[in-house]
């Protein structure tokens, strides 16, 4: 009998533990929801990525986080142009959805977002840097954004909706109102920081401490830097992308001491009166010496596109290196504060960029260079080491994903598809993931001409469709040819794989609700 009670009390006891621990277990759960940083570049590019296999430069900071988590090498963007880009990823919905069709439209920020999401779930939430939508953040307890596309170089900031003015470097400066509102939040919910650089978008003016970096070295050129854009459309033919006949001297090439030719050269003169007087002397004593030797060698032809190819390249690499040290802060503050384990960080662009393919620079075309973004995510405590998937993946994707992180239900108008089983899996895509992925960029006529289009693609092809004022479609066999140099729509070889692309694309159209009507929606005359 007392043998039977011992029992009995010991099963209670072991129940009564067991209980306790499972709610503790609840408890640490939700306690322990993961902190989210989602660091994002304006047109930094998967070529200029050492963990992307860069030949070019080196990322080390970035490569932290790529080699602490997952890297994603076919991210895609569904328009690949800044704020429409932003609008996708903070609705999850393509921009015929959300009202962000272009570069001109204004963000409804009544609409839902997840930052507002993760703010009602509990999460702390801010954006620092580059915004671009017009319309005030929304979503935010706190928010210190640049006006428009930004400056350089002392920058004015909109904080909470009052505008002050910053001595310093745009890329060192949004690092700093991040790192401070980290230091100032409040440490028992878990928080959500948008960190948006500017850099390294154009016109590419580097920050001191990178001014001289790459003097004396070549960096090696595109072998498609030429391309005549034979076997290709219209579209490839028509755009204002060129490096040898696009950029202006002294805005985009920086030389300083040329007539200026256009408003944005003297836009460009307007800049450097901005500067403090030592800012203005070491800026322009960067480029003097080789400024001076380029005069003189009165270049012409193919020798002069290298030339402005050298000159751009460099500027567009020393603004990625200056973000690059200033994410290595961000990850140092992350360790020195015991925040590693339980930070979600997402490093990733707005889109791709031409860093000189095709003779391009800009973005805007389906085209791989601009189509593809860099993506690499950590999260130490769920996330293993050193992953890499090949799953097809799109910015749609990155609200859904940060929600299924954070505990908080997908909303069902959501398009997009959380990665989280990707990334909890060892990279491998589910069985039944997405195999191919949809495309559609308005912003034409507008700066740079690339005429409206969209289109599908998969592992292996893709096929696009140039309309508006023209009516011309593209397939391309990336396997084959994965820089896009011949276009194989009349190639009758490729019937029976065009007839399964287009039945593809006119179903990923019914899917995610676009129409070719969209396209009417557009007001050309709005778009600078
Ligand atoms: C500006 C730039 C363009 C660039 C767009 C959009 N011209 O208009 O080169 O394509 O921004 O860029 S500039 O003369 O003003 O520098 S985006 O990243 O914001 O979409
Ligand atoms: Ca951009």
């Amino acid at each position: 009998m007392a043998k039977n009670k011992i029992i009995i009390n010991a099963l209670v006891l072991l129940l009564i533990m067991n209980l306790f621990m499972m709610s503790c277990a609840q408890s640490s759960e939700t306690a322990e929801r993961p902190n989210i940083i989602f660091i994002m570049t304006d047109d930094h590019t998967i070529q200029a990525m050492s963990a992307y296999g860069s030949i070019i430069n080196k990322t080390p900071n970035m490569d932290r986080i790529a080699n602490a988590g997952i890297r994603f090498s076919n991210a895609f963007v569904t328009n690949s142009i800044c704020a429409p880009s932003r609008a996708v990823i903070l609705t999850g919905k393509y921009s015929h959805l959300n009202g962000v069709l272009d570069n001109a439209q204004r963000f409804d920020g009544s609409q839902q977002t997840f930052p507002k999401l993760l703010q009602g779930a509990g999460y702390q939430t801010a954006m620092v840097g580059k915004w671009h939508l017009k319309s005030d953040p929304t979503g935010f307890d706190y928010w210190n954004v640049l006006p428009g596309q930004g400056l350089y170089y002392n920058p004015d900031f909109i904080e909470m909706g009052e505008r002050k003015n910053h001595e310093g470097y745009v890329t060192d400066l949004t690092t700093d109102f991040a790192l401070d509102w980290l230091d100032r939040r409040e440490q028992e919910k878990p928080f959500y920081l948008m960190l948006h650089h500017k850099a390294p978008h154009r016109n590419w003016m580097p920050g001191p401490d990178h001014l001289d970096l790459y003097n004396d070295q070549e960096i090696p050129i595109p072998d498609n830097f030429f391309d005549n854009y034979e076997n290709r459309g219209t579209a490839a033919k028509t755009q204002e992308m060129s490096i040898s006949e696009i950029m202006f001297p002294v805005y985009d090439l920086k030389i300083l001491d040329a007539t200026p030719t256009n408003g944005n050269d003297e836009f460009m003169l307007k800049r450097l009166e901005r500067m403090t007087p030592e800012q203005r002397e070491n800026f322009i004593n960067a480029y003097k010496d080789e400024n001076a030797a380029f005069h003189k060698a009165n270049l012409q032809g193919d020798e002069l596109a290298k030339w402005k190819y050298q000159r751009y390249i460099k500027d567009y690499l020393r603004c990625v290196a200056s973000v690059d040290d200033n994410i290595g802060r961000v990850l140092d503050y992350l360790e020195k504060e015991g925040l590693t384990e339980n930070t979600l960080i997402v490093y990733t662009s707005d889109q791709g960029f031409y860093l000189g393919e095709h003779g391009w620079f800009d973005k805007r075309f389906m085209y791989e260079e601009s189509y593809k973004t860099p993506m690499v995510v950590s999260y130490p405590k769920s996330i293993k080491k050193g992953l890499t998937t090949e799953a097809m993946t799109m910015n749609l994707d990155i609200a859904p994903t940060l929600l299924e992180y954070a505990g908080v239900d997908v909303p069902e108008d959501m398009q997009g598809a959380s990665l989280k089983s990707i990334m909890n899996n060892n990279g491998k895509e589910p069985s039944d993931w997405r195999q191919s992925t949809y495309y559609h960029y308005f912003e034409y006529p507008g700066v740079h001409a690339v005429k409206r289009h969209y289109g599908v693609r998969t592992k292996q092809y893709k096929l696009i469709h140039f309309y508006n004022d023209i009516d011309e479609w593209e397939l391309y066999d990336l396997e084959k040819d994965p820089k896009e140099m011949k276009n194989l729509i009349e190639d009758e070889t490729y019937a029976s794989v065009k007839s399964t692309l287009m039945k593809e694309l006119r179903e990923l159209q019914k899917q995610y609700g676009d129409s070719i009507q969209n396209q009417s929606s557009v007001d050309v005359s709005r778009i600078p």
